[in-house]
């Protein structure tokens, strides 16, 4: 679509009906209000022209997004809170993995591999909807944005009491890990893994999902503010003792972030 079929008004600030059509995610406008929806929204459908992000991806993004909106598109304070534990969890791992499906490849590939530099953590691809083809296509766009071994594709363990594809993981990947991170999945495999004894991070924006209320830690938020925040927080704590570590995970309160969460999207103030 042209500037002239839509109108120039369209990619101003303070309009905030979307903008033309964009190849490249560079030329959305920063200045519009609703910046970071039309982010996500081009990279998911990017994701899946590209063969990374399965269709239902599209509707669990189009979910995720009305929960955003409600949490006005910012990172709550008790969601900066969990993004600090979850960088202690993995900073204290002995074998920290970061999951990732084909939604977390669309949207946040770069920063999933500089939080995988920050920890020390591996990547391994884990779908919901399995093909060797998106295996293939997630690990290849993983790579091109700096990943060096993405785990996933030997597929030699399996998690027990899953019965669908999820349950495939990589022997020396998830299989042998202590702290998951887990974004943007149902609860089944969030339950699975727990009851293997890993401890999980949940990324989701949907403090009522299962997926969050199992896991360790919650961070309600979303991934593409939460990513970078658990990045940012591994680097300032990297020099941090195990007992300073230790600390901040017994300072965080997951029952208090999920409740904070909850109530901001119940009573939050839409000004
Ligand atoms: O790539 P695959 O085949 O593994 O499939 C991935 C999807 C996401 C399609 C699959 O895991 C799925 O169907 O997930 P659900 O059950 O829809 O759950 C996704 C959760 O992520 C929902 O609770 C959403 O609210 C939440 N969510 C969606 N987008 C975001 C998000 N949370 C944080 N940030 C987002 N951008």
């Amino acid at each position: 679509m042209t500037d002239e079929e839509t109108g120039s008004e369209a990619t101003s600030g303070g309009d905030e009906s979307a903008p033309p059509e964009v190849d490249h995610e560079s030329e959305l406008p920063e200045d519009h209000p609703r910046y970071q929806s039309l982010l996500t929204r081009h990279r998911i459908e990017e994701g899946v022209e590209r063969g990374i992000t399965s269709t239902q991806g599209l509707i669990a993004e189009g979910r995720g997004e009305a929960f955003d909106y409600l949490l006005g598109e910012e990172t709550l304070p008790s969601a900066d809170a969990a993004a600090r534990a979850a960088a202690a969890h993995l900073l204290l791992a002995e074998h920290p993995v970061l999951s990732v499906n084909g939604n977390v490849a669309a949207l946040v590939p770069g920063e999933i591999v500089a939080l995988a530099d920050a920890t020390g953590a591996d990547i391994e691809v884990n779908l919901f909807n399995r093909s060797e083809e998106r295996m293939a296509a997630i690990a290849e766009h993983l790579r091109e944005h700096g990943a060096d071994e993405v785990k996933g594709l030997a597929a030699n363990a399996r998690i027990p009491g899953i019965a669908h594809e999820r349950a495939k993981v990589d022997a020396d990947g998830i299989g042998a890990a202590d702290v998951v991170l887990v974004p943007l999945e149902d609860g089944d495999r969030a339950e699975a893994l727990g009851e293997l004894g890993k401890t999980e991070i949940v990324i989701d924006l949907n403090p009522l999902s299962r997926s969050p209320r199992m896991a360790a830690v919650p961070i309600i938020d979303n991934i593409i503010r939460a990513v970078p925040n658990v990045t940012r927080h591994a680097r300032s704590l990297s020099d941090a003792s195990r007992e300073e570590l230790v600390r901040v995970l017994q300072e965080f309160d997951r029952e208090a972030a999920l409740r904070e969460a909850e109530r901001a999207i119940r009573e939050g103030d839409l000004e």
